[in-house]
């Protein structure tokens, strides 16, 4: 049952509290403890306001406004401006503090996914087992049944002063409980207990290494843990035993939950009434089954009682590395000449920021893609393969050259959007014949040319007021589709579209363009067909006008994308079409009682699912080659670096710290 229910795991998520205003006040001291926000743009209005400290939200200073009107309404309040470079805000500073906590979290697990530029998910449950033992040996047996009360007693309070238990007055509270009941006390909120005091040295160590105040949950699983972390804040922890979820349920709205924000989260608050977590406890797991199907059903239905067993996926890199900016009402590009400025801005800042990752972590990006949206809405996307020795000129070279392929089949329509990524990066060790460092940016033979195209459908292309280039994961791709509704209306499950709002490193000027928190991949995500159809001009009239002419008629425009289920190269007006052939194969499995994912919710199946990702998990670790688990810089502890030092320049492989122990954060030891 623990494991269907993911219960036995400790998760701790870390957030930083007002992470750019902290990160500018470790740069300039004497603004610490005054009011003080940053800014992006500050021409306009005074700026779009990004990042606000806890002393100016006191006096009414948030993101909704502009610094002018902040300014009035604080007077006293700094307002440091995002630094520029390239005509477009440069986020590098705050990426490379969000890496030097990411660095200490490490020596806490194995287990580090690091979700946003100032957000991990760290697994706990190895190390609170370690503990557990720990103290279980001191006691003389560890066969011995456990003394739970005597465990709770020796745990270090100082660990605890920032902690807060969701239902409960206090920690101590929570913990007499516990001790006052030890026959009831159940070993999950022992283990929870042991996390917490983990999650205070942890966020102690962040503070001493790096200057920077964190918050953080601590609960059973990732939705738990991330709820948990915003409750208490700044520098304050919260701890959610499961017989608290019913509280925190009964007070959390659908949309705020991870995963549901999207068209999952709208159909359960639109479809089926539901405002509250705590709603969906009206309907049994066959009804929430019938509605959503096999897996988002059997998922919603755990999660309504607390449970989820999403694996914490031990990354620390990001995925992508890429960067875009938006041009606005009069900003928009209407001339090649233009749009060929701003490409080559982006693609020196990616080629810039791929050398410096490739000198950190020994990895070379294999793709480029190129993402342009036009001011009709449309938005068209392009891929090319990085040829593993290639320079900047080399990439501003291919940049161009899809941008003018694009122009050739599209005609110059105005361009509101340009963005560049990098991704599928290879670990050094995998990619043959080039090993020196130097050979990275010479001159080299012209890279592969462009691969793919992708139409992005407009509802996925970043709103205005949103920028959506991660650096710290993927892009927007969608996995396979499978129809799960019933009998009334036909829905698209997409199972793991990943369109993701992130961390970028520029806006456009004077709208509200600000660096988005990661928002994970909805496991679930609900897409009428109506919109999916919106993705194909053959289907759609209007995405056709809008692409311009000779788009759906010209022979000679190859624009093709890769089938997610199948792996075939498709034109993108057959797309749909085609995805039409899978969605019909997986409903009649349905009706032949076959999983349309091959996904069963019978628990044992749900089971060795999740076997298997710990597994794979575990497996990762013990695979990832030296070199990339060896990208950590060194530290002052033990590291052999410098306390704070930022991200150098190294040139070859980092070699891997040993593992520390996560003892050293433990003085107290048990008698
Ligand atoms: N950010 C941004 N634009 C946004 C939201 C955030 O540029 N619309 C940047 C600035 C933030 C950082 O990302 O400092 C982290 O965002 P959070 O949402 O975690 O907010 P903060 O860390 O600023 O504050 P909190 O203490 O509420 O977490």
């Amino acid at each position: 049952m623990e494991t269907l229910t993911g219960k036995s795991r400790i998760i701790a998520l870390v957030d930083m509290d007002c992470f750019y205003v902290q990160v500018e006040e470790r740069d300039d001291p004497s603004i610490k403890g005054t009011p003080a926000a940053v800014v992006q743009y500050k021409a306009y209005k005074g700026g779009a306001i990004i990042a606000v400290n806890y002393e100016a939200r006191a006096k009414g200073v948030s993101r909704n406004i502009r610094g002018d009107e902040a300014k009035a309404l604080c007077p006293e309040l700094t307002l440091v401006r995002v630094p520029e470079t390239r005509g477009k805000a440069d986020l590098q500073k705050y990426r490379d503090a969000g890496r030097e906590v990411i660095q200490v979290l490490t020596d806490f697990s194995d287990c580090v996914e690091r979700a946003s530029i100032d957000e991990a998910y760290i697994d706990l449950t190895t190390a609170v087992e370690e503990r557990l033992n720990h103290f279980l040996s001191a006691q003389g047996d560890p066969t011995a049944s456990c003394e739970q009360s005597n465990i709770l007693k020796a745990l270090d309070k100082e660990a605890f002063t920032t902690n807060f238990v969701m239902g409960f007055e206090s920690t101590t509270s929570w913990m007499d409980m516990m001790t006052d009941n030890e026959m009831m006390m159940p070993l999950d909120d022992v283990k929870l207990a042991i996390g917490a005091e983990i999650v205070g040295k942890m966020r102690e160590a962040v503070f001493q290494e790096t200057g920077f105040r964190c918050s953080a949950g601590i609960a059973h699983n990732k939705v738990l843990a991330k709820l948990c972390a915003g409750i208490n804040k700044p520098n304050k922890q919260t701890v959610l035993p499961h017989s608290s979820v019913a509280q925190l349920w009964a007070e959390t709205k659908i949309k705020k939950v991870r995963n549901l924000g999207g068209k999952l989260g709208d159909f359960l608050v639109d479809t089926l009434k539901c405002e509250l977590m705590s709603d969906l406890l009206k309907y049994s797991e066959k009804e929430l089954l019938n509605h959503l199907g096999s897996k988002a059903g059997s998922w919603i239905y755990h999660l309504a009682r607390g449970y989820d067993t999403e694996a914490v996926n031990p990354r620390q890199l990001p995925k992508s590395i890429g960067c875009n900016k938006n041009f606005l009402g009069p900003e928009v590009l209407v001339t090649k000449d233009k749009v060929k400025h701003w490409l080559q801005q982006l693609a020196a800042e990616v080629s810039e920021r791929i050398q410096k990752d490739f000198e950190m972590n020994n990895r070379r990006a294999r793709t480029l893609t190129l993402h342009v949206s036009f001011e009709d809405k449309n938005s068209l996307s392009r891929s090319c393969r990085l040829h593993p020795q290639f320079n900047s000129e080399r990439i501003r070279s291919e940049v161009w050259v899809m941008m003018e392929k694009l122009y050739k089949s599209l005609g110059v329509l105005p361009v509101n959007m340009l963005g560049l990524v990098a991704s599928k990066f290879e670990d050094e060790a995998g990619v043959s014949g080039y090993s020196k460092i130097s050979n990275f940016f010479e001159n080299c033979p012209r890279s592969e040319s462009s691969a793919s195209t992708t139409l992005i459908n407009s509802n996925k292309i970043p709103s205005s007021s949103t920028t959506f280039v991660t650096s710290t994961a993927g892009t927007s791709k969608t996995l396979g589709s499978s129809t799960i509704a019933n009998k009334n209306n036909i829905v698209v499950e997409s199972r793991a579209s990943t369109t993701k709002m992130l961390p970028s490193c520029s806006s456009s000027n004077d709208s509200l363009d600000a660096v988005q928190p990661e928002k994970t991949d909805p496991p679930f995500e609900l897409i009428s067909t109506a919109i999916a159809n919106e993705t194909s001009p053959h289907k759609n009239p209007k995405s056709t006008r809008s692409l311009g002419p000779g788009v759906e008629s010209s022979p000679k425009l190859h624009l093709t994308q890769e089938c997610e289920r199948c792996g075939k190269q498709i034109a993108i007006w057959e797309y749909v079409t085609h995805m039409d052939f899978h969605v019909a194969r997986d409903l009649s499995r349905e009706i032949n009682g076959l999983s349309p994912l091959g996904f069963d919710v019978r628990p044992e199946t749900l089971e060795d699912k999740e076997r298997q990702k710990d597994k794979i998990n575990r497996d990762k670790i013990a695979l990832q080659s030296p070199a990339k688990r060896g990208s950590k810089r060194p530290r002052g502890r033990g590291g052999g670096g410098t306390k704070r030092g930022r991200p150098g320049t190294t040139t070859g492989s980092p070699s891997k710290p040993p593992v520390k122990s996560i003892d050293a954060y433990f003085i107290k030891k048990i008698n």
